[in-house]
């Protein structure tokens, strides 16, 4: 993408609304303008994050056998009364009526609607298990929306529902999902550690937060600090397996970590002192197993081995997307800008031309901006006539993770530069060698 060409309206001001570090660059990068409290419109450089992270979801839901559907986000009250949440939910609730007088509502969830996909087309333990998901827009009319897309009132929603014979298939598909989770957010470069938590208006006893620590996360949370040494890595896992998703369930929540909801402070004190820490956490997904509360009442039941109707066995599961962005951003910073970890960063590297309109300078941009390309790379390439000045700035804000610079002094001595937004070092080098990097930290086949 050319910058000349592109629509980025980055504001000079700090936006005086935003508290949050996340916030404030997210509207001076021109990443998402706010329509009304707690509503956005992404704009282009916010809704490329968005894709990535969603993208992200996608691919890690496939590898752990679990299967996309989409939902509709308007609903009818009728399935909610069934499942008695309808009066239960509250002024969470965003309610309207249709044209003929029908009781519809924003979607805050899906438990009730997928449910009642399951019952009409499911029948047999055969079938299962299954896990259904989709990513949509979901609506909370929240009492205090706040921090951007931290906590917005509408906002994106990865939401999977487990279908199962068995409260052990269940609890295996709840153990699933941690795996998989762990391996998502990795993938986005956030460390997102499982808490114990409670369940609210979903319901259920088995329950986990996943947080990302961040001073400005709005949960206190406590745990014992050689959590934040595990890391899931490259491991190669059978999502099918028992034993093994168990494993790494018990390897990374079998030690103290709870959201102050379901903090036990005679527990803590058993965790060495030195260990023990109490800081803050933003709430990035949560995992639910709540058996048959829904199957039940809603009549989701399918033929056992023996020919007998048994309600099915079920849980959900939910990352928040949009939430994703605040939280990478609050991770992931300086007192300059972003700096996005390259799985999901919206342009794979940035190209600053020094001097633009110098033919020789020119041409090596191009030339760079088309080696890249063919790549099956996005270089963002800032071809403004701006001052130097202006255009590192610019890069330093939006904060993708590799600059390449090209000028005419370094183009007399057959190199350009390559800065890395996360420490600063730059290295001077032939272009093809900047495109070569380039090319290795992505994965990609060099040419
Ligand atoms: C699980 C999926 C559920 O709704 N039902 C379907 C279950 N869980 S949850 O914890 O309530 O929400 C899942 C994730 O969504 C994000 N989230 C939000 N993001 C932005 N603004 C909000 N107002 C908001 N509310 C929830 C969180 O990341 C949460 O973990």
């Amino acid at each position: 993408m050319r910058l000349s060409r592109y629509f980025m309206p980055v504001l000079k001001e700090t936006p005086a609304e935003a508290q949050i570090v996340s916030h404030r660059y997210m509207l001076r990068a021109g990443m998402i303008k706010q329509a009304s409290a707690g509503i956005y419109s992404w704009l282009p450089l916010g809704f490329k994050v968005l894709r990535k992270i969603e993208d992200i979801v996608h691919e890690e839901q496939a590898r752990a056998g679990h299967i996309a559907i989409q939902m509709p986000t308007l609903q009818s009250a009728d399935l909610w009364r069934e499942s008695g949440r309808y009066d239960d939910y509250g002024q969470e609730m965003l309610r309207m009526k249709d044209r003929h007088g029908r009781d519809m509502l924003f979607t805050p969830t899906a438990e009730e609607l997928v449910t009642d996909i399951f019952r009409s087309h499911v029948g047999s333990y055969k079938d299962l298990p299954l896990t259904l998901y989709q990513i949509q827009w979901k609506f909370r009319d929240e009492i205090r929306p706040r921090f951007g897309v931290m906590r917005g009132r509408e906002f994106y929603m990865k939401d999977g529902y487990n279908f199962d014979l068995t409260k052990e298939d269940a609890l295996h598909a709840y153990n699933r999902h941690l795996v998989s989770y762990l391996r998502t957010y990795e993938r986005m470069g956030l460390q997102a550690i499982p808490m114990r938590a409670d369940s609210g208006p979903i319901g259920g006893d088995d329950t986990h937060e996943f947080l990302v620590l961040a001073d400005t996360g709005e949960s206190e949370v406590f745990y014992d600090s050689e959590i934040t040494d595990l890391k899931f890595g490259d491991r190669e896992i059978d999502y099918d397996s028992h034993e093994q998703c168990q494993a790494v369930l018990e390897e990374f929540t079998s030690r103290y970590a709870r959201t102050d909801e379901t903090h036990d402070e005679a527990l803590f004190n058993e965790v060495p002192e030195e260990r023990r820490r109490t800081a803050r956490g933003i709430e990035v997904g949560q995992i639910f197993y709540f058996g048959t509360k829904y199957s039940e009442p809603m009549g989701a039941t399918v033929a056992d081995a023996d020919g007998n109707r048994v309600p099915v066995h079920m849980g959900s599961h939910g990352i928040g997307v949009s939430r994703l962005l605040g939280a990478i951003i609050e991770a992931s910073h300086d007192d300059k800008g972003i700096i996005w970890p390259e799985g999901v960063t919206p342009f794979h590297c940035g190209i600053v031309n020094l001097k633009q309109g110098d033919d020789e300078a020119d041409a090596a941009c191009e030339a760079l901006y088309a080696s890249l390309t063919a790549l099956g790379l996005e270089p963002l390439y800032d071809d403004r006539s701006e001052r130097a000045g202006a255009k590192f700035a610019g890069m330093d804000l939006i904060g993708l993770p590799w600059r390449i610079t090209v000028g005419p002094r370094g183009l007399k001595n057959g190199v350009v530069e390559l800065t890395s937004r996360r420490t600063g070092e730059s290295e001077e080098l032939p272009p093809e060698q900047a495109i070569e990097r380039i090319a290795q930290i992505y994965g990609r086949a060099s040419v």
